[in-house]
């Protein structure tokens, strides 16, 4: 019994067809509360800075022109095993290799537009929640 905290972001093709709410109603379902979360457009410097981790990657250019199409949705989770309960909740990075029920199967475009992003390991969670949220904006 392990309380967490998980970044995620609704990526802009989430905002732009207006399902930012199908896509928390999932995550809260799962048993995951929102106890931050804001709307904003990233700047390329941000996104650049967030997938660092990736830069030396063939899509890391076209991955940060998406991330500052439009706006996100950043949010921070809490609950039980949170890091892997929502990386399970999202489904594989291609949608078509998503299992049955996840947000990407339901709602991913493609593999590049696949509408959410969740921290990978919880040392980078603290990480990403640093990233966008000071201590003062996480309510739980
Ligand atoms: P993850 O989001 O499932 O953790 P990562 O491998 O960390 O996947 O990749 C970060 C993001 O980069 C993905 O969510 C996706 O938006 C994009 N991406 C990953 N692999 C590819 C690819 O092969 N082509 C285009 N975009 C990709
Ligand atoms: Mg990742």
């Amino acid at each position: 019994m392990t309380i967490q905290r998980t970044f995620s972001i609704l990526k802009p093709d989430a905002t732009a067809r207006n399902i930012t709410g199908k896509i928390n109603a999932k995550i809260e379902h799962a048993g995951l509360k929102i106890v931050a979360q804001k709307k904003l457009m990233l700047t390329l410097e941000q996104a650049q800075g967030f997938y660092a981790v990736h830069k030396e990657r063939a899509f890391f250019n076209d991955l940060c022109s998406f991330m500052i199409s439009g706006p996100v949705v950043v949010q921070v989770l809490e609950g039980e095993n949170a890091v892997e309960k929502y990386r399970t909740l999202m489904g594989s990075t291609n949608p078509t290799n998503a299992e049955e029920g996840t947000i990407r199967k339901e709602f991913a475009e493609s593999i590049e537009a696949n509408t959410v992003h969740g921290s990978d390991s919880l040392e980078n969670a603290a990480i990403e929640i640093s990233y966008f949220f000071s201590s003062l904006e996480i309510v739980g």
